[in-house]
């Protein structure tokens, strides 16, 4: 059963994540839990080249057809550096790997690990904090004020927001978005992005966005959106952020970075538990540490066991005719996105954002209405959402 041992691998497998396909599910999930543990370490200490490498590494290893066994299967494979190849014989040889297993005990690993999973917190504050001495949530709390609003909510519901968010309550989310956007502009059209897309059980947050078939309908449709939210007692927070996508005389401005300008919102909803959305598993996640203590804020801050739970939502606002490219950039996964990004720079003098593709060559704007055509322009194999698990 293992035919491993041949000299060359039994297909190619292309270097760029898309234009391979990736499953969700695959077979060296110890392996690539490891380097993606070393990627996340290389982000929190600043080194965002290491941590792409290491992603990439595990995302070759997520596309193979099997477990590898021996560091000989692993011959003529893309993107495993050096580095990767160490860890990998490591794991293969010893059951674990010792840098891996270091870095998780690391001091500074677990504790940019709390602070980057409080929501509003990046790199670079969790970092500063570090320096400071914080390793903890209580120690965050008792060294007292300076943050704001959006990380005094990620504190708030720290539990409720490091905690998955099932299918279920995907679903329900989208029940009360779907409401939300038919009550304020009949005819628009919501669909769910992100993670839960390519169909992944769980998430971090749900993302939606957000059309309308008429362009021009969906300006301004954020806050009318968000303000029947807020009537209705169902956000916990929200910042919602205006289009900013210039157009100038010759069409629209060129992508220039990785960020996009649709009109959006970073929210958090509070969810009803009712049946249909916590199924027969009900855990509440016992103590809540975060919310103890005897702030003023006590009253409006969540304690244990309630009937809601608060939710990350993600809602984007796209004009008609940009949809494609939206839909393609929150899709996700992030790699895969990086690594369309990189195909289109580096193999065809294109530059692909959220909103448009430009062609350097051609010096203009190549339109698109659908997934499958930007990928059609791009060269590239169409890859389904589910193959786009990188
Ligand atoms: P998860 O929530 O289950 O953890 O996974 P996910 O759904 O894949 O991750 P995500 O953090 O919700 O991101 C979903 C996609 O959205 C991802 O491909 C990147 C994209 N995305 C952001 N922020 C931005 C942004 O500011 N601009 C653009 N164009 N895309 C973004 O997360
Ligand atoms: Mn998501
Ligand atoms: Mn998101």
């Amino acid at each position: 059963d293992l035919q491993s041992n041949t000299d060359s691998p039994t297909f190619a497998i292309e270097s760029y994540a898309c234009q391979r396909r990736t499953p969700l599910k695959h077979h060296n999930a110890s392996l690539t839990e490891a380097l993606e543990l070393l990627a996340q370490n290389a982000e929190f200490t600043d080194n965002e080249g290491r941590s792409v490498a290491f992603r990439r590494a595990a995302a070759v290893l997520k596309t193979l057809p099997r477990a590898v066994r021996r560091l000989d299967d692993l011959k003529g494979l893309p993107c495993l550096g050096e580095h990767s190849l160490r860890v990998i014989k490591e794991i293969l040889e010893d059951g674990v790997s010792s840098e891996v297993e270091s870095t998780r005990q690391s001091e500074q690993y677990k504790a940019m690990k709390v602070l980057t999973g409080i929501f509003g917190v990046g790199t670079k504050t969790a970092e500063r904090w570090f320096r400071e001495g914080i390793r903890s949530l209580a120690d965050l709390k008792t060294r007292g004020g300076r943050l704001n609003r959006e990380q005094q909510a990620g504190l708030d519901y720290y539990d409720d927001l490091n905690r998955p968010v099932s299918k279920a309550e995907a679903h329900a989310i989208g029940q009360i978005v779907g409401e939300a956007v038919r009550a304020v502009l009949p005819g628009a059209e919501i669909t769910l992005t992100g993670g839960f897309r390519r169909g992944k059980e769980v998430g971090h947050d749900v993302d939606f966005l957000i059309t309308h078939p008429e362009e021009g309908k969906e300006e301004g449709l954020m806050p009318k959106i968000v303000s029947w939210l807020e009537t209705k007692g169902l956000l916990l927070y929200q910042k919602t952020t205006r289009n900013s996508y210039l157009e100038s005389k010759d069409g629209p401005v060129r992508p220039s970075h990785n960020m996009d300008r649709f009109e959006r919102c970073f929210s958090i909803f509070k969810l009803k538990r009712t049946p249909e959305v916590c199924g027969t598993s009900n855990q509440s996640a016992g103590q809540n540490d975060v919310t103890e203590g005897s702030d003023v804020r006590q009253q409006e801050v969540q304690s244990e066991p309630s009937d809601w739970r608060a939710v990350r939502v993600d809602l984007v606002v796209s004009p008609y005719s940009q949809f494609a490219f939206a839909l393609l950039g929150w899709t996700g996964s992030k790699l895969f996105e990086r690594e369309l990004r990189r195909w289109a720079g580096q193999e065809k003098s294109m530059s692909l954002s959220s909103h448009v593709l430009y062609d350097r060559a051609q010096n203009r704007y190549l339109r698109a209405s659908s997934e499958e055509e930007i990928f059609a322009l791009l060269g590239l194999e169409y890859i389904p959402p589910s193959q786009r698990n990188a």
